[in-house]
């Protein structure tokens, strides 16, 4: 039978929390939390009472195992109701909503990649797409993809696991002056929650620093981000002067510019482009099958 110290570890890893979120959640250390995860202290009643408030789970699950999980009835979400809820609850700017809504899901059985995928990048590609055909407002188009970034940054915390990373370095870089980075920055928190050690740059960075920045953080792989058509010559570029300098790092590329030409990441040398924040990963991970 699993230990006390299992049963904390697993509710902990179910919601994604870090040792260090769930201490400052708590009030309590990361030492505190860590020695009742390897079973090196027990708790005492007054903290196994906010365990069981905390993860919603009995007294009884906590300390015997005992079958009966869940005090009270356990959150349910049809995703597909809900991706539309949380745009809608945007659109007419109920931004407060919205993000208690993802702390929800976050203690529902959804995945947080899921929430990902299914969530932010819809969303924001569907307020992309509404912009374009003139169904929204320009404020309107700002306003949600500034809230969707906000949120994100709001439940970043959970996504940092220290325990979790392998050590594969991955930089985000966009192109040039080419200042849409939504698109990059969520592949990269992506990436980050599968457990990639991901460096995000940003924006307008000088071919010179971007160089600096890869033999400075040790990078496996530097992903390449460009939406304006202006931007491919930057991006042309910038691949060039990342293989002159070093050839075993593998050059990602991705974003609108890339989307409409299915080749043009090979024209320009780059080893992979995909428009799906799924294949980066398993790109990333079978590291290159998919290549040339
Ligand atoms: C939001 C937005 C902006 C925001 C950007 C906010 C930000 N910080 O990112 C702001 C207001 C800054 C902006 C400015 C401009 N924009 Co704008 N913008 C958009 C809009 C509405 C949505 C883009 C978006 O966020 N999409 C959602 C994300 C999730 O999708 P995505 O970027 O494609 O990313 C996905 C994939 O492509 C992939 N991906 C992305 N990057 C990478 C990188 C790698 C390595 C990989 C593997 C994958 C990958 O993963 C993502 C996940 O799904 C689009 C319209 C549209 N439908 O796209 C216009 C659009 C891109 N903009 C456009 C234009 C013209 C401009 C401006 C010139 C407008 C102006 N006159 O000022 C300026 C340019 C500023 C600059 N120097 O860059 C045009 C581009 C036309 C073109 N092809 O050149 C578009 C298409 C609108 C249009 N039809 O006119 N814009």
């Amino acid at each position: 039978m699993k230990s006390f110290g299992n049963r904390i570890k697993n509710l902990r890893k179910k919601l994604n929390l870090t040792q260090k979120y769930l201490a400052k959640e708590l009030n309590l250390s990361q030492t505190a939390i860590g020695n009742y995860e390897k079973d090196i202290r027990f708790p005492n009643k007054d903290v196994l009472i906010l365990f069981s408030n905390y993860f919603n789970v009995s007294l009884d699950y906590l300390i015997c195992g005992s079958e009966f999980i869940y005090k009270k009835e356990k959150l349910n979400f049809d995703l597909e109701s809900v991706k539309d809820l949380f745009l809608n609850l945007l659109m007419v700017g109920k931004s407060n909503e919205a993000y208690i809504l993802i702390r929800d899901l976050l203690k529902s059985d959804i995945k947080i990649e899921n929430i990902y995928i299914d969530i932010f990048e819809y969303t924001l590609k569907e307020v992309g797409r509404l912009y374009e055909l003139g169904k929204i407002e320009i404020y309107k188009e700002h306003y949600i993809s500034n809230m969707v970034l906000e949120i994100i940054s709001q439940i970043s915390p959970k996504l940092i696991d220290f325990n979790n990373t392998n050590n594969k370095k991955v930089l985000g870089v966009c192109a040039g002056f080419d200042e849409h980075f939504i698109g990059l920055k969520l592949v990269m928190n992506y990436l980050k929650i599968k457990g990639l050690d991901t460096y995000f740059l940003g924006t307008a960075l000088p071919t010179k620093e971007v160089l600096e920045s890869i033999k400075f953080y040790d990078a496996k792989y530097i992903l390449i981000s460009a939406t304006l058509k202006n931007s491919l010559p930057s991006v042309t570029n910038l691949v060039k002067a990342i293989i002159e300098q070093d050839k075993d790092i593998k050059i990602i590329v991705g974003g609108r510019v890339f989307n409409e030409r299915e080749n043009l990441y090979k024209e320009i040398k780059a080893n992979f482009h995909s428009k799906s924040i799924k294949d980066i990963f398993e790109y990333i991970s079978l590291n290159d099958i998919y290549s040339k």
